[in-house]
């Protein structure tokens, strides 16, 4: 294990420009038995084969590594997630260009590493095909899963451009291999011009749960999120946020942006709350393309702070630190 923080530990902290790049500055190891004992684990998934118009979310891992802050307290939430619980970088999924089977694989193998140690996957993407193995790996464990999805689009395509293996189809393919309950799949978000009326047939026969952005708009972010929570219920569930559910404004660097989207205030809170209500079993947060450096990269920064967010609901939701063992 490697703690990228030691070097400064008379000091204050780290700067964020400084060190190894890890998440946070966390400890990073790629050994999966030093992963027992972690409460989460981020693994990252760089991945841009299977998207449908501009690449570059394989950049993605790195740059939210990159923008991410150093630990310290949530100054709405008071406490610092990365104190309450024991979270360790596992670095990347051994990831092939060109390869996206092989590298689906390789990111279902070490999601399904984090999984067996008993901890709970923060995957970084990449474009959101890999919602597929992320989803996959924790319905392995723990049988059909709830799903709730933040997009501007369902990723609900039995294939697009003839592809059945896409960005735009793995929601399909995870209620429709089982892995996703979809009475308990939550969408909330969309808005735009597609997809067309053959997806939202399939999703009404499926019974997937739809709140469109014009809802959230007009209701407020809070009764959509308590209608959420109804829906998703008890037993384990996933989080997937596609960065694109946020307006351009916040979140330039994406493939397929669409305007008249959330604002950030709004995601995070959303993720934070529902992390705290919900038996989370996995997250991922996708669909990154940086072109800035650090900090400066604006939807890396903000994607950092969706996984700060999800890792405080978690930190809440168990409660006030384990005990004077730690
Ligand atoms: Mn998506």
């Amino acid at each position: 294990m490697i703690d990228p923080m030691k070097r400064w530990a008379a000091h204050d902290g780290r700067p964020d420009y400084a060190g190894l790049v890890t998440y946070a500055g966390l400890p990073y190891t790629e050994e999966p038995e030093e992963l027992a004992g972690a409460d989460a684990v981020i693994v990252g998934a760089p991945l841009d084969e299977l998207t449908s118009d501009a690449p570059g979310t394989r950049y993605g891992p790195r740059a939210i590594r990159s923008a991410s802050c150093a630990p310290g307290p949530h100054l709405e939430a008071g406490l610092d997630p990365l104190a309450e619980l024991r979270v360790i970088d596992y670095g990347d999924a051994a990831v092939l260009p060109a390869d996206p089977r092989g590298s689906h694989r390789a990111i279902e193998r070490a999601v399904g590493e984090v999984l067996a140690a008993g901890a709970v996957p923060i995957v970084l993407g990449g474009d959101h095909s890999i919602a597929e193995p992320d989803v996959g790996a924790c319905a392995s464990v723990h049988g059909p899963v709830g799903l709730v999805h933040f997009d501007a689009h369902t990723d609900t395509a039995a294939e697009l451009f003839g592809a059945e293996l896409s960005h735009g189809t793995p929601m399909y393919r995870l209620v429709e291999s089982g892995s996703v309950d979809p009475a308990r799949y939550v969408q909330i978000g969309l808005r735009g011009y597609w997809p067309g009326e053959e997806e939202f047939d399939w999703q009404r026969r499926r019974g997937v749960v739809s709140h469109p952005m014009h809802e959230v708009r007009d209701r407020g972010i809070r009764a959509v999120v308590a209608d959420a929570l109804g829906a998703l219920g008890p037993g384990p569930v996933f989080m997937s946020v596609d960065v694109d559910v946020l307006d351009p404004a916040f979140a330039p660097g994406t493939g397929t942006p669409e305007p008249g989207g959330m604002a950030s205030a709004d995601l995070l809170w959303a993720c934070r709350e529902i992390a705290g209500s919900v038996e989370l079993v996995g997250a991922d947060v996708v669909e990154v393309l940086p072109d800035r450096v650090g900090a400066r990269d604006i939807t890396a920064l903000v994607a950092d702070r969706i996984v700060r967010e999800i890792l405080t609901g978690v930190a809440l939701r168990r409660g006030p630190a384990r005990g004077s063992d730690e």
